[in-house]
């Protein structure tokens, strides 16, 4: 559902090219803030890609991935409308994370506040040079609300989101991705470059696989160790019963499937 009347702004973008679709944050002039309508459209977005797309691409115009949340709008008057705010964030990054699709991130310049929280969302994110994580929230008087908490510190743990929020360290690239905030640096204008090459592999795999990844490898993360191995053993029978592992596993075995080769 596209809640978007004509006449207003196109905040986020959307872009197909076979099956992969390329969605883009499109408010530069707010270096990509997050007002709830870039949420909202970012939501609708996600929820209307086609069957034929089996990865997406999530980027942001201009040199900034995005500046977090859209402190315009911190004007909620109650603590109901507040909770309602962060909601609505939680509602869109759930979608994105255990949605259908395969999320590759672009990073570039600020990856901060609430632009940390959603690429917190996204299953692999390729930073530029240029980007740098940080959590301001601390300075500004308020705490996080799109999720961070739970995803950013499932990625890095929760003392290092403590530190960064209390000091105001900002992480760059390197760093970053030396802590697990990016899975892959680039040199500047180049990220997008690598999300494509990276998209064709993911869109290549069985989708019941990419599905087991999304969904049920959360979900085991979560569960205690005796529920966790009977998530994965049931996973891994629905999975290899597929006929399309039959035929994947065939193909290795007679020798017509690509091997595993060491990246150096
Ligand atoms: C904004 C925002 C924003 C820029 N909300 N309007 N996030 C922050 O604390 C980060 C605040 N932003 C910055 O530190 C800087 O803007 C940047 C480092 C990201 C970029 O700097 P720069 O020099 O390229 O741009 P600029 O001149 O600071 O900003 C350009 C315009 O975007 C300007 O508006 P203009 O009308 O004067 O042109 C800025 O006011 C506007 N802008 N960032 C609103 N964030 C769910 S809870 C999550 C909690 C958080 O995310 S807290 C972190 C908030």
């Amino acid at each position: 559902m596209n809640t978007r009347t004509p006449q207003e702004p196109r905040l986020v973008t959307l872009e197909i090219d076979g099956a992969v679709a390329t969605i883009t944050l499109n408010r530069p002039e707010k270096r990509n803030a997050l007002s709830l309508r870039v949420i909202e459209q970012l939501r609708d977005c996600f929820a209307a890609l086609p069957a034929t797309v089996s990865v997406a691409i999530l980027a942001g115009a201009g040199t900034h991935f995005s500046a977090g949340l859209d402190l315009s709008e911190l004007s909620e008057s109650t603590a109901a409308e507040g909770m309602q705010h962060s909601l609505a964030w939680y509602d869109a990054f759930s979608k994105i994370q255990f949605g259908r699709v395969p999320v590759i991130g672009v990073l570039q310049g600020a990856v901060v506040g609430g632009g940390l929280e959603l690429a917190s969302c996204l299953h692999v994110r390729v930073a530029e040079e240029s980007a740098y994580f940080g959590l301001p929230e601390g300075q500004r008087g308020i705490f996080l609300g799109g999720g961070g908490s739970v995803r950013v510190s499932k990625l890095i743990g929760f003392s290092r989101v403590a530190e960064m929020m209390l000091t105001g360290h900002v992480v760059n690239a390197q760093e970053g991705h030396a802590i697990g905030l990016a899975h892959y640096v680039t040199p500047a204008g180049e990220g997008m470059r690598k999300a494509r090459e990276l998209a064709e592999r993911i869109a290549g795999n069985a989708p019941l696989s990419n599905f087991a990844i999304l969904n049920a490898l959360p979900l085991i993360a979560e569960q205690p160790m005796s529920h966790g191995l009977m998530t994965e053993a049931l996973m891994a029978t629905v999975t290899q019963s597929a006929p399309e592992a039959k035929q994947r596993v065939a193909a290795f075995l007679e020798k017509r499937a690509a091997k595993v080769v060491s990246p150096d």
